[in-house]
């Protein structure tokens, strides 16, 4: 049951014309997955079905939010002379002043540049984006963390709806672009590709994130360094989201604008060689987190094809008159069928034991909580060092 916030009274109003940061959807469900939080696309539904739906409940918007002084603007850069600054005065407009540039050895005065525009910039050590995440983390020095392309795609006007999940106990939140995509602002095959890729992402990992490819993130600091990343390219944003999934980040989306970059600034994207890795890397993190369909996937194929082979066999030996043995073929067959049911109970198994194993850590989990809310209860606030012996 979702719940529509109040103040919609014009349901059709414009939707660029509403002030979002106010207002949340919410769902019931009970999963550590949050559906699409202030979802447009979905809300512009919804507000019209409320328009027909008198029953639509209405409630008010949370108040808490989080300042920008306790939020970093993390901007990875490599080559961003043309926008950079942009970006960064951006920002500043919208009171954050924490600016850190990651810089990946720019050659075209992007570091000179962010310096002139106020920003912290420092150079990464190693090379790609997904190494400039992880290494910029050492520099965060508040709770907070915005990530940003460097290249104007993403509004910093969206910056507030952005942190306001993390107020209300999110701890990571994924920008989607899909909901207000400008003309031009990703080509076709980038646009496939990334439908892909979400598709793929849901169906391995079970939850669905919209755009687990945006580079429009926020996120805390502590939930940030839960996920095991090791990603030095762009496969950073896939690391990110399949973590997320695996280790139960109260997750949000929100809709965000997505612009095309700006003429004269040119995209460090290989959509081939990166997509191949991005989904390579979705592929090698189901083993741990949906391990039926990382061995059953392979297993269905095998044993799908050995059995093709077979019908051909049996075919030409049964059927076909005269009658030609396939003694080669019939041997390949029987192993594919073999190899491909031992992958299936393979699957199966390590999926069974994927489950115990959350079934444990969600009672350590448990046993955790009671643990510290008994110890709290017990000293209210007093430090137990403190206590006479
Ligand atoms: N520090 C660092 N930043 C990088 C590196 N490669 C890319 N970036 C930055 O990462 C951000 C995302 O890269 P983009 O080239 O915009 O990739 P994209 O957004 O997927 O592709 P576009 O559609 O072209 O925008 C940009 O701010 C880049 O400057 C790198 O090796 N090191
Ligand atoms: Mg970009």
């Amino acid at each position: 049951m979702f719940r529509v916030s109040e103040g919609l009274s014009e349901p059709t109003a414009d939707m660029a014309t509403l002030d979002w940061s106010g207002y949340s959807i919410r769902t019931d469900r009970t999963s550590h997955v949050h559906e699409s939080l202030y979802q447009k696309r979905f809300y512009r539904r919804r507000v019209q079905l409320a328009a027909m739906d008198p029953v639509e409940t209405v409630v008010a918007a949370d108040a808490a939010s989080i300042s920008p002084d306790e939020v970093c603007v993390l901007v990875p850069t490599y080559d961003e002379a043309e926008t950079i600054g942009g970006v960064i005065a951006g920002f500043r407009r919208e009171g954050f002043t924490n600016v850190l540039v990651v810089d990946g050895g720019s050659t075209d005065g992007t570091r000179d540049i962010a310096t002139e525009h106020g920003a912290r910039v420092v150079v990464q050590s190693g090379s790609g984006k997904g190494q400039a995440v992880r290494e910029a983390l050492d520099y965060v020095d508040v709770d907070y963390v915005l990530m940003v392309d460097g290249d104007g795609t993403y509004r910093p006007e969206d910056a507030a709806l952005m942190l306001e999940p993390l107020a209300e106990g999110y701890e990571h939140v994924i920008g989607d672009r899909f909901a207000d995509m400008k003309n031009g602002a990703m080509t076709r095959l980038n646009k496939v590709g990334n439908g892909f890729t979400n598709r793929a992402f849901s169906l391995i990992h079970g939850d669905d994130y919209q755009d687990i490819l945006s580079g429009y993130r926020a996120f805390s600091r502590e939930s940030f360094e839960r996920l095991n990343l090791t990603a030095d390219g762009f496969g950073i944003e896939t690391q990110m989201a399949v973590e997320c999934a695996k280790h139960g980040v109260r997750t949000a989306v929100v809709p965000i604008t997505y612009r095309p970059r700006p003429d004269g600034s040119d995209t460090n994207l290989h959509p081939i060689r990166d997509g191949g890795i991005i989904f390579l890397e979705l592929y090698r993190r189901a083993k741990t987190n949906n391990p039926l369909f990382y061995f059953g996937s392979v297993g269905f194929a095998s044993t799908f094809a050995g059995l093709l082979l077979a019908a051909y066999v049996g075919y030409e030996w049964f059927i076909r008159v005269p009658r030609i043995s396939h003694e080669v073929l019939a041997v390949v067959a029987a192993a594919a069928i073999l190899f491909g049911v031992q992958l299936l109970m393979f699957g199966v198994l390590s999926d069974m034991i994927l489950s115990l194993h959350r079934e444990q850590v969600d009672r350590l989990e448990q046993l955790e909580r009671r643990g510290k809310s008994e110890y709290e209860h017990e000293f209210e606030g007093r430090d137990p060092f403190d206590e006479p012996r």
